[in-house]
């Protein structure tokens, strides 16, 4: 049976939570250190590892039927792929920052200027969009040091914390995109691996949503029982079931964490206990 060949990247960022994807979702790979390649046991699945870099460029030729890559790269090599899936980590934002002591009111000020960067074509056209023209500098890394050795004015850079920008003296002054891990896909897929393909992304899509959710166990008064229940109404609604000691119910209900964040507060109020939170491994909706 012919394969699902995915890149991955080779050893950086998104190594780690790409793999760790994989495995929640079931495929486990047979050679934990990474190679050039490996194949997947129990799953038709074979995994190529590359730079990031690369990888659009390799899913654009069909070399990997798809790739997990950052958005940011997705975007600079303007390759002939599809994005299908966004996956939630290794989030970052591209932004131009300038030196902290300069004065910066809006986009227009960088007409002229020099701008350092490893991602020109997100850049130029994002410029040329708002009418200015810059020079810009294309560096493949340690672009963050440019200013403060004459080589540029400015400059477009992957921000995460912003730590960085800071030990170099510099601020944020635009944010142009925001990235995060995604899955692109060649253009050119045959049915028999478009069905392997179907299957590998309901799988990513039920271990997504399950990290997304909690399952919650709370004892419950019964006199607020009601309002407990409206307020964590959960996928369908929530299972209650009667306590051993008289006039208490326990409540199971399935939240969003930042949903169940927003509600604590009024759950204590209605005089919820013994709340439990815990991860849930997969979920099928
Ligand atoms: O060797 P290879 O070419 O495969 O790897 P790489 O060095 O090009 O990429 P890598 O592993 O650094 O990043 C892979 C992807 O992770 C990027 O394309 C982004 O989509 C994403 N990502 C998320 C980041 C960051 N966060 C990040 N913080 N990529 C880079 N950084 C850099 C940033 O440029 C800055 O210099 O980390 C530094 C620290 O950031 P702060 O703001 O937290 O200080
Ligand atoms: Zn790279």
């Amino acid at each position: 049976m012919e394969k699902l060949r995915i890149a991955i990247q080779k050893s950086g960022r998104l190594s780690e939570k790409s793999l760790a994807l994989l495995k929640e979702a079931g495929i486990s790979l047979n050679n934990g250190s990474r190679k050039l390649r490996s194949v997947a046991q129990s799953f038709p699945l074979e995994v190529i590892y590359l730079r990031d870099d690369d990888i659009p460029q390799y899913v654009e030729d069909g070399v990997a039927h798809i790739g997990i890559v950052g958005e940011n790269e997705y975007a600079e090599k303007q390759c002939e792929v599809d994005l299908i899936e966004r996956l939630g980590y290794s989030r970052c934002r591209l932004s131009i920052a300038v030196p902290k002591s300069e004065q910066y009111l809006s986009l227009e000020e960088l007409d002229g200027k020099r701008i350092a960067t490893s991602y020109p074509v997100i850049l130029e056209n994002y410029l040329q969009e708002h009418g200015v023209k810059a020079q810009i500098h294309v560096l493949s890394g340690s672009v963050e040091l440019a200013p403060s050795i004459g080589m540029a004015d400015a400059i477009f850079d992957i921000v995460s914390s912003g730590s960085t920008l800071i030990s170099n003296g510099l601020k944020e002054v635009e944010v142009i995109m925001k990235s995060e891990a995604v899955v692109i896909a060649s253009r050119n897929i045959n049915k028999d691996i478009q069905a392997v393909l179907n299957d590998l992304i309901f799988r990513v899509r039920s271990v997504m949503t399950a990290s997304n959710n909690k399952y919650i166990l709370l004892n419950a008064p019964n006199e607020n029982l009601q309002q407990i229940i409206d307020t964590i109404p959960g996928m369908k609604s929530p299972t209650v079931m009667p306590l051993a000691e008289e006039g208490w119910s326990s409540v199971h209900s399935v939240l969003s964490e930042t949903e169940f964040w927003g509600h604590i507060d009024r759950l204590r109020e209605l005089g919820a206990q013994g709340i439990l939170v815990i991860p849930i491994e997969k979920m099928i909706v």
